[in-house]
């Protein structure tokens, strides 16, 4: 396999961009007018403005070729078909089967995975009404109002942004709350916020192995049978989402108590299996329904609309460029709405851990710059912290805005004053502020001819920082599954421009392994295991500060 950057598309994109030099966003808006109109596309709801990138149609035109010569068309067929394109852990990737209707067949192995879902499905439906309706009681007789989700990465960052987004369609009375972090403060905090006769636990875990959820899910499962008096009581209380049947029984969890997935769903891509229960329970198995709808919608559009009005393979292939031929390190996620809060944490894990990879699927070096760092925050309150990074600083950052049209009607003004300054944001870093507007204004507000001179280098803004408009009719369950499916098939078309696997981490196994070590040397008087000076240092700083407090 050859690297990417040796291929002949990608060299013409690198000549074309020497070509480009760093010709500014407003002189190609000046020169074509109906830039705007062109460089946009929609779809399930959703609605892209890429016109505020450095391209032109030829740039586009090239970065489409490159996608068609990757052999796009072909992995979107092995994928959606069930072939195991996560060849490294020769495993299916099917979580757009998750989304099927009933009724679709998707074979792996001869079986037909869809009728499996819809059967997972099922039973959530009737256990998750169960439950909202007050039929599913606590050990002593009362209905249950909150859920505890303990999980991590996958089985936690999912299901925590969807509910976040879907606030509205809670169910009055039945709180959600999310442990993933092993420090024992988090678990503390919702042990001592919840009741013990009405509490659900889901042990979500892929595996059933990960060290922070059963850490977790061991202390909640000793509270509740301390608090209620006997193991009996687990049974109505604790519920496990897995695909290792035996390790959930062995931890104390009855199999009937169990929802399945399947070893083809990646853990970041899981949400929409019985990963996503907590999002029916607080949505109901209905609305649910919508957010796979939403997500299915986009996947009909990912695999049937040409590349130039597919908004996946669009939004792909210009993250392409600024990643790899305008040198950009970071993409910046940037929603301009509260409920998406948990968006840009949750698709740093998408695309960081998916495409965060140095070598080809056939082992050898990629040889081009791959996942960018994916980072941001809600970009009202960005606007307030690091924008000025992303205005003035040395490197830039494309950003991608992310509004929502349709709000409540008595917070119409505020929506008027959020939107605004979406708009406003992604216009000034467009197009920047010249020296001399800077002088005219500082020299119409009466400013000293000196300090003019000495403040215009600092109130220069360059401007020609590249950026995409992203609009959602409304931030409503089908609305979310679009968005998130828009993003996956995003990274799904990156990787394969790259040529990399986006379904394994092999990237986190050594921390776990070394942390197995460590555990065991801050137990012992010595270290049992060899470490690097740094390393056995700290360590031993643990032994004196645990040896001090009495434990
Ligand atoms: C996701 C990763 C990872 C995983 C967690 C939790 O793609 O594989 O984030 O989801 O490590 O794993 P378990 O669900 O097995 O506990």
């Amino acid at each position: 396999m050859t690297s990417p950057a040796q291929d002949t598309t990608w060299q013409a994109l690198a000549a074309h961009r020497t070509e480009l030099g760093e010709r500014h966003l407003n002189a190609l808006f000046a020169a074509d007018p109906a830039r705007a109109t062109r460089m946009q596309a929609e779809a399930c709801g959703l609605f892209l403005d890429y016109s505020k990138n450095r391209v032109t149609d030829d740039t586009l035109a090239l970065l489409f070729r490159l996608a068609r010569e990757a052999g796009l068309a072909e992995r979107t067929a092995a994928m959606f078909g069930g072939e195991r394109i996560n060849a490294t852990e020769g495993r299916a990737v099917l979580h757009t089967a998750l989304r099927q209707p009933a009724g679709a067949v998707v074979t792996v192995d001869g079986r037909d995975v869809v009728a499996d879902v819809v059967a997972v499905r099922e039973r959530i439906r009737h256990f998750s009404d169960a439950v909202r309706s007050g039929a599913w009681r606590g050990h002593s007789g009362k209905p249950i109002t909150d859920v505890v989700n303990i999980g991590i990465g996958g089985s936690d960052l999912g299901p925590l942004m969807a509910c976040e987004a879907l606030k509205p369609y809670a169910q009055p009375g039945l709180r959600l709350h999310f442990v993933s972090n092993v420090d024992g403060v988090q678990i503390d905090d919702v042990l001592k916020a919840v009741d013990a006769e009405t509490t659900l636990f889901i042990v979500a875990s892929k595996t059933f192995t990960t060290q922070e959820t059963l850490t977790n899910a061991h202390t909640a499962r000793a509270w509740l049978i301390g608090r209620a008096g006997s193991e009996a009581a687990v049974a109505r209380h604790f519920v496990a989402v897995s695909t290792n049947a035996e390790a959930v029984s062995r931890f104390g969890i009855d199999t009937a108590n169990m929802f399945g997935f399947w070893d083809w769903v990646g853990g970041r891509y899981s949400l929409w299996s019985a990963i996503g229960l907590p999002i029916v329970l607080q949505i109901g198995a209905a609305r649910f329904d919508a957010l796979l709808a939403g997500a299915h919608a986009m996947d009909e559009h990912f695999r049937s609309a040409p590349l130039e009005h597919n908004l996946p393979v669009i939004m792909a292939l210009l993250g392409i460029w600024n990643i790899d031929f305008l040198d950009a390190p970071t993409q910046v996620i940037a929603p301009y709405h509260q409920r998406l809060h948990r968006l840009p944490a949750y698709l740093q894990q998408l695309d960081m851990e998916s495409n965060g990879k140095s070598v080809k699927l056939d082992g050898s070096p990629v040889g081009c710059q791959t996942s960018p760092v994916i980072w941001g925050e809600p970009g009202i309150n960005g606007q307030h912290a690091y924008f000025q990074m992303l205005h003035q600083g040395t490197r830039f950052a494309p950003i991608d805005f992310i509004g929502v049209l349709e709000h409540p009607a008595h917070l119409a003004h505020h929506h008027r004053v959020a939107f605004a300054n979406m708009v406003a944001q992604a216009e000034a870093l467009m197009r920047g502020k010249s020296a001399a507007e800077v002088e005219a204004e500082m020299r119409a507000a009466g400013l000293a001819e000196d300090r003019v001179r000495a403040l215009v280098p600092h109130r220069v803004f360059p401007g020609n920082r590249p950026s995409n408009t992203l609009l959602l009719e409304r931030l409503d369950p089908f609305g979310l599954g679009a968005l998130i499916a828009l993003y996956e098939h995003r990274t799904f078309v990156q990787g394969v421009v790259w040529g990399v696997n986006s379904f394994d981490q092999w990237g986190v196994e050594l921390g776990k392994q070394l942390a197995a070590r460590v555990l065991d040397d801050l137990a012992g008087e010595a270290d049992a295991n060899p470490h690097d000076a740094s390393t056995a240092a700290l360590i031993e700083r643990y032994r004196r500060g645990a040896r001090a407090s009495g434990h």
